[in-house]
């Protein structure tokens, strides 16, 4: 943390950006950093390859949030957030220069260290609690705004405190930010409880792919190219729909396959696990990464030469059983 400090206390200007397909805790730690900049006198522009999804647009400057690759900005210096990958800044990539340094402050444990400064907390709930610790180092001071940019980011990261990355300390840092005012019931509203009626349609299709292993030990669900375009349902809709596979009694491992809306070869695969399992390494057997409990990696291939590739490997990571979905 202290060369993050060092390297934020030498420069003035700042591009800040954060992982593709935008979600609390990229855009919440983000936008707490803008905050944190201008407060030290420091300039930020925030850049990302997507943009904010709707239901996370009532947040304060969220509409400062900028996609335009504008290869005319000038900065001194790159801070990416919550990315354990360069790769997974997506657009923004053509921004980088040789010359320009990059602070690297991420809490997922596949992180590449791929900055001149690398501050890289796996045991941090979110890359907001990692901002949040910047604030108290620098001594600025947190206002409301910003309190709510952090609740965000550990809110969602921790599964709304229900994930094993939730402690004390993150219940602590969570109290302490609602002091600022904060309304949790309606924060939470507005995070969670935005769906459309099309979005839970989707979610309808999405469940009855529903396959469980035959030892009842792995789950897994799909999302095809034709169910978004018969809802009309963007795909960052599905955030969370992993999570009722992994849900089910017994369950260690459960998979969500999502066929890529634009690219008709890419498949991306989100894993979450219970109890021992480690999806990360899992993830990393094709090139991704993530958390111990939460991963995800992309592959090329059809729906089902990717699936059966990505089954196998989960049926080994399960003691090499031989197992069947059904
Ligand atoms: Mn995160």
């Amino acid at each position: 943390m202290e060369h993050a400090v060092e390297a934020i206390k030498k420069y003035k200007r700042f591009l800040v950006t954060a992982h593709v397909n935008l979600e609390g805790d990229s855009l919440g730690s983000q936008l707490a950093m803008k905050e944190l900049l201008e407060a030290l006198g420091k300039k930020a522009v925030i850049v990302d390859s997507d943009p904010v999804p709707g239901h996370y647009k009532f947040l304060p400057r969220a509409d400062e949030v900028s996609n335009n690759i504008d290869k005319k900005l000038i900065f001194d210096a790159v801070i990416v957030l919550d990315c354990p990958t360069l790769r997974r800044i997506g657009r923004v990539r053509e921004l980088l220069k040789k010359n320009k340094p990059i602070i690297n402050i991420d809490h997922h444990i596949s992180n590449e260290r791929f900055g001149g400064v690398n501050w890289v907390h796996p045991n941090a709930s979110s890359a907001g609690e990692m901002v949040y610790r910047l604030f108290k180092n620098m001594n600025v001071p947190i206002t409301k705004e910003v309190a709510l940019y952090l609740y965000i980011a550990i809110l969602t990261d921790t599964g709304s405190f229900n994930y094993d990355n939730t402690s004390s300390i993150t219940h602590e840092i969570a109290g302490e930010l609602l002091g600022y005012g904060l309304d949790p019931a309606l924060v939470s509203e507005r995070v969670y409880e935005q769906r459309s009626v099309a979005d839970l349609k989707l979610l309808g299709l999405v469940l009855s792919t529903l396959k469980l292993s035959d030892d009842g030990g792995a789950a897994y669900l799909v999302i095809t190219r034709k169910m978004l375009k018969d809802t009309g349902v963007d795909v960052s809709r599905s955030e969370g729909f992993i999570n009722y596979a992994r849900s089910i009694e017994g369950v260690k491992i459960a998979a969500l396959f999502k066929e890529d809306p634009k690219d008709r070869k890419r498949i991306s695969i989100s894993f979450r696990s219970k109890g021992d399992v480690d999806v990360n390494s899992l993830a990393s057997c094709f090139g991704g990464g993530g958390h111990i409990k939460a991963s995800g990696c992309t592959m090329e291939g059809s729906l089902s030469g990717v699936k059966n590739k990505v089954l196998s490997k989960i049926k080994e990571v399960l003691h090499g059983r031989n197992i069947s979905f059904k």
